[in-house]
């Protein structure tokens, strides 16, 4: 796994884009950078095991390299599935194609290169947002749930996991400070984790739990749940009833 050391330097610091550079360390960075990630990962296909229903398909919504399909595809080997990975990111995208394709058949899998907002879902029983609504205009996340929520067959399931910001100020400096904290263990300088900070500023904007339960409301959902959560990092299901 490459290093990523793309803050290393001090530097002109320009709005993050996930672009080769960043596609070429990015299972680094993430793992680095996100407490719980990998858990989330290996429990992403406990869940599809449980949900995921015979002969439908599996969304992937921004799915960057395909972690998350490859963990989802591990578990439900015998049930039939279509696995959908989406991103913007030509960069991310090729990678994801040629790593996918080293572990799953052909047939289970449909890589597509375009923005999630424009992503017709279909006969979908479970549809993963890995850490993806928080790079959406905050005006058109409750969009995309409702077209989720809408697409989804009955009992299907939506799982979000987020970076959460929280109300209360006290609350939010410590979850701030034990990030912080976590990728200052896992090798970043103060340096990298304030550039890193600056560049991506403008480009995430994370929201509070209850603001994601409320979204989850207004697009229909009746049932949301948070099933995990490490630090200022949560994910939640959402079930269509
Ligand atoms: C994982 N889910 O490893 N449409 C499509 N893709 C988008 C959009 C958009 N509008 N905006 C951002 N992306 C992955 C990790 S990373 C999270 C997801 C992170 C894509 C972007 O190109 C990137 O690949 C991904 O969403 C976000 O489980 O970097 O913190």
């Amino acid at each position: 796994m490459k290093q990523d050391k793309l803050f290393d330097n001090p530097q002109q610091v320009v709005d993050f884009a996930f672009d080769d550079a960043v596609a070429d360390v990015f299972s680094d960075m993430i793992r680095r950078s996100v407490p719980g990630y990998e858990t989330i990962i290996s429990l992403l296909g406990v869940l599809a095991q449980q949900y995921a229903q015979p002969n439908t398909n599996v969304y992937d919504l921004g799915s960057s390299l395909g972690a998350a399909t490859l963990s989802m595809h591990r578990q439900t080997r015998t049930l039939d599935l279509k696995h959908i990975c989406v991103d913007n990111s030509e960069a991310m995208i090729k990678r994801c194609q040629s790593r996918l394709a080293r572990h799953m058949p052909d047939a289970d899998l449909q890589i597509i290169c375009e923005n999630i907002e424009d992503t017709e879902i279909n006969n979908a029983s479970l549809v993963v947002i890995n850490f993806t609504l928080q790079f959406l205009s905050p005006e058109s996340r409750l969009a995309l749930l409702t077209k989720i929520y809408d697409s989804l067959l009955p009992n299907g399931v939506l799982v979000l996991s987020e970076k959460l910001i929280f109300e209360d100020k006290d609350e939010n400096q410590r979850q701030t400070d034990w990030h912080l904290t976590f990728k200052s263990a896992n090798g970043y300088s103060d340096l990298e984790i304030s550039q890193k900070r600056t560049a991506i500023e403008n480009v995430m904007i994370p929201d509070s739990l209850e603001a994601h339960q409320l979204r989850l409301q207004q697009a229909g959902f009746k049932e949301s749940y948070q099933w995990f959560q490490a630090f200022n990092f949560a994910s939640l299901i959402a079930i269509k009833k």
